[in-house]
């Protein structure tokens, strides 16, 4: 099965250090233990969305596993908390590590844990750009359309800076 996972981090670490240091150390840890990151796209720096006022490092990475969603996602909390994720306190405040599964070979997935396609990844630039570098090809099981065509769209909406 293969996931296009969403990596994100606009706060230092102490070990790892800046955002964008973070997002390659998480990529090594992904690429273990019955997962191959078989790609992984260019970092790119995007505002935030949100209340935190530090900029972002984000990037996607296409994951080849035999791990169903649910097992995925516990995989991916467990790098998040080595990461020093706190999960205290307010919902999108700035994180060391955001690990979000966005879409997955095997379609759709609806539990109280886990929703995938990832509710929120239609219109956020900082997904779909660095997702079409990977999986421009790749289609939204609900909506039909492909990464390449939801950028196209929502570039044509509000320009990228
Ligand atoms: N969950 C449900 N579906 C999924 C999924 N597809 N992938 C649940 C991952 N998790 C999923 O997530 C909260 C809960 O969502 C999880 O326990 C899981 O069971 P979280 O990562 O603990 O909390 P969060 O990230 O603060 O909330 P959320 O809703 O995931 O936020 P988003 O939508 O990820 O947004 N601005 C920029 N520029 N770049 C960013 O990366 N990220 C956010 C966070 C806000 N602003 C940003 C960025
Ligand atoms: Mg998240």
């Amino acid at each position: 099965m293969h996931y296009l996972i969403a990596l994100g981090s606009n706060q230092r670490h102490r070990r790892f250090g800046r955002p964008r240091a973070i997002l390659a150390a998480a990529l090594e840890r992904l690429d273990r233990k019955k997962c191959r990151v078989r790609a992984a796209s260019p970092v790119v720096q995007s505002a935030p969305l949100g209340p935190s006022a530090r900029t972002y490092a984000n990037a996607c990475a296409l994951v080849e596993t035999q791990l169903m969603p649910e097992e995925l996602l516990e995989r991916l909390q467990r790098i998040e908390d080595k990461f020093g994720r706190n999960r205290r306190g307010q919902r999108w405040r700035a994180r060391t590590l955001d690990l979000d599964i966005i879409l997955w070979s095997g379609g759709i997935w609806s539990s109280s844990q886990l929703s995938i396609p990832h509710p929120r990844f239609r219109d956020r630039g900082f997904v779909l750009g660095p997702g079409v570098r990977i999986a421009g090809e790749w289609r939204d099981p609900l909506s039909g359309l492909s990464l390449r065509h939801m950028l196209a769209r929502l570039d044509r909406k509000r320009p990228r800076a």
